[in-house]
């Protein structure tokens, strides 16, 4: 049993149970010309949490424990994007409108993939989720339990978004579930410290927080 100094206290975990996932570290969110810009947003401090998600892919690597990449995206003809979601925000760059790094947020596309230095490897699992949410229409939750997953350590962006979203969604499904507080970042710093903070009030309703340090030490890496 692995100990991780988090808070709300410590998160105890079989680390033959535990999975690392990945949330949309996508060009589009953390490349200027993608969907984050096109939403107003300065995507520069996303950009800064790269080599910790690196450290923690080759720590899961090292463990040979179970990663999976998300994705945001669409299908081309966006027959999965609620016509709703396309309109929200009066953007300059819609989903699917062609922009610098191709047609934003459509799988295939170049701002829909994940950024080079965190390329999923063989074997990695990858995700694609028209949703904020990963367990929302996709096969995550049935793909979590054939792996024997009980444990998963979050990271990605954005924290307030689809990293928070999707971890409510794993604690409704019977996960435990940890935060990398390092290793995911938000367009505002506020909205990720107050994130933060929802996740671990009420003795963890949500869950729990750990910087990369505390878990680093908790998995003997
Ligand atoms: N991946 C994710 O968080 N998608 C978003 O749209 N995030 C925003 O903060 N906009």
């Amino acid at each position: 049993m692995a100990i991780i100094a988090a808070q709300p206290y410590d998160f105890e975990c079989p680390i033959e149970r535990l999975g690392l996932i990945v949330i949309d570290m996508q060009r589009d969110f953390i490349e200027p010309g993608g969907f984050g810009e096109a939403l107003g947003n300065d995507v520069r401090p996303l950009g800064r949490i790269v080599p910790v998600v690196h450290e923690l892919l080759t720590l899961f690597r090292r463990l040979q424990r179970p990663i999976v990449h998300t994705q945001e995206g669409h299908a081309r003809d966006l027959s999965d994007c609620p016509p709703a979601k396309r309109r929200r925000g009066e953007a300059s760059l819609r989903i699917g409108d062609p922009g610098p790094m191709g047609r934003v947020l459509i799988e295939g596309e170049p701002g829909f993939a994940i950024v080079p230095e965190l390329a999923p490897l063989p074997g990695e699992l990858v995700i694609r989720k028209p949703g904020k949410g990963a367990f929302y229409a996709t096969s995550l939750d049935e793909t979590l339990r054939g792996l024997g997953l009980s444990h998963l350590l979050f990271a990605g962006v954005t924290t307030e978004v689809c990293v928070q979203t999707t971890m409510r969604e794993a604690n409704d499904r019977g996960y435990e579930c940890l935060l990398c507080e390092d290793a995911t970042e938000s367009y505002f710093p506020a909205f990720k410290s107050a994130a933060l903070a929802m996740i671990r009030a009420q003795g963890g309703i949500v869950g729990w927080t750990a910087p990369l340090r505390a878990v680093r030490e908790g998995l003997g890496g």
